[in-house]
């Protein structure tokens, strides 16, 4: 089936900033739309966002990007066999010519990447797609309860305080299990007088005095759902070092405190002998691989170490990573690599090296809901979708429930045998 078509438009995301939607159309009317999602805590070896500047909403704009579509990749594209997303990634990435994708940009090529994976797939489910009649199972879902960092004004250090319902047997029991915590959380929030709405991606504010209070009000809040701490519910975290360190330096606003490496390391090591934590993203700054290296060694045999800004979706990192031994799980997000084929390739070059797989959405996300078709046709294992609140968030959880109920669904649930 050829691509008959293609279109460009600006939409909004969840943070009301201007993003990038392609709609591509094939020859029979069919039509696929891929949508770019924002992160605001971004390493720094992304694909670019090509965003116009100036004043006009505080220069994030994209007619830029916009008219790159419109004016280059469609002519490019249109004619083509719209089932050969391999030939059409190469085709965008060889059009924009450089290796950080900034000149069409990184917003441009993954909204039309996905929607060319959208229109191949117009007769039949994505997940199923995807799936190529191999079997396939529903991802363990990692849930943000409190926000943090980039994501809550740089509140707490730390960015994501999630949960992960490792006792569930099945994506909708994950799901009821933290609706459970999320609302304790919220209510445990409004009983210390600390409830101050949500962060950017819908977990509560964070109203701590110092980021081991945020784990003890996880704990908490397990509790009082009626869960067994490590048991039935267990606690993931995403450092986002990168936004406090850098040179082997880190900088805890919030106990007023400037860490090296060993001793950053030291404190994470000790929250996990403390709390019932399975899963750490990004403990160690992007640029600190001895710290990622030193940190897996020391807690990797029982802890999830994952990759975000350090790894950046790119399978040559991901290989790089497991030669020298650092973290063994890839966090993977279609708008770092910047086409939906370099995304599979870093699924597999991860899988390839014994690393656990979490697709993940960004903190500026939209109505789409490809990653949870991604997660289940891929077969990753995990998926990070934010908070169990705000609809661009929901809209994925609930696409779970849908690919896990109709007739001719995955053949399972990933559950806890997912993780590292
Ligand atoms: C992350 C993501 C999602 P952002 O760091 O993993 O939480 O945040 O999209 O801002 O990079
Ligand atoms: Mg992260």
């Amino acid at each position: 089936m050829n691509i008959k078509q293609v279109a460009a438009r600006r939409i909004w995301d969840s943070r009301g900033r201007p993003t990038v939607e392609v709609e591509v159309v094939n020859e029979d009317g069919t039509f696929g739309l891929g949508i770019a999602p924002a992160g605001a805590s971004m390493g720094t070896r992304e694909a670019v966002e090509l965003r116009d500047g100036g004043t006009r909403f505080k220069g994030l704009d994209v007619q830029n990007a916009l008219r790159g579509i419109v004016g280059e990749i469609a002519p490019t594209l249109v004619g083509r066999d719209v089932t050969r997303q391999a030939d059409i990634d190469g085709a965008l990435i060889a059009l924009d010519g450089t290796p950080t994708k900034s000149r069409l940009g990184g917003n441009a090529l993954i909204a039309t990447s996905l929607a060319v994976l959208h229109a191949a797939a117009a007769h039949l489910p994505l997940w199923q797609y995807l799936a190529q009649g191999r079997p396939v199972r529903l991802p363990l879902p990692q849930i943000q309860i409190f926000g943090g960092g980039a994501h809550a004004g740089r509140r707490v250090d730390v960015q994501d305080f999630m949960v992960i319902a490792t006792a569930a047997t099945s994506f909708s029991q994950a799901l009821e299990m933290t609706a459970e915590v999320y609302r304790a959380a919220g209510e445990l929030m409004a009983s210390r007088g600390q409830l101050a709405g949500v962060a950017d991606e819908g977990g509560w504010w964070p109203s701590f005095a110092r980021n081991e209070e945020a784990l003890d009000a996880l704990v908490a809040s397990i509790e009082k759902a009626g869960f067994v701490p490590g048991q039935d519910v267990a606690i993931a975290l995403d450092i986002a070092a990168s936004e406090f360190g850098r040179g082997g330096k880190y900088r805890l606003a919030l106990e007023g405190q400037e860490l090296d490496t060993d001793a950053l390391c030291e404190r994470l090591v000790r929250w996990t002998e403390k709390y019932p934590i399975v899963s750490i993203e990004d403990p160690l700054a992007e640029d600190d691989e001895a710290g990622l290296v030193a940190f897996t060694r020391a807690v990797g045999g029982r802890v999830q170490v994952v990759g975000d800004d350090y790894l950046v979706t790119n399978a040559d990192r991901v290989r790089a990573a497991a030669t020298v031994g650092a973290c063994n799980c890839a966090l993977i997000k279609p708008n770092q690599a910047g086409t939906v084929t370099q995304t599979l390739a870093a699924l597999e070059a991860a899988r390839a090296e014994g690393y656990a797989t979490i697709v993940s959405a960004r903190s500026g996300e939209t109505e789409d809901v490809a990653i949870v078709h991604l997660a289940t046709g891929w077969n990753a294992g995990q998926l990070k979708v934010g908070s169990f609140a705000r609809s661009e968030r929901m809209a994925k959880w609930n696409e779970g429930i849908r690919i896990e109920s109709r007739a001719g669904a995955p053949s399972g649930f990933a559950g806890r045998a997912a993780l590292a």
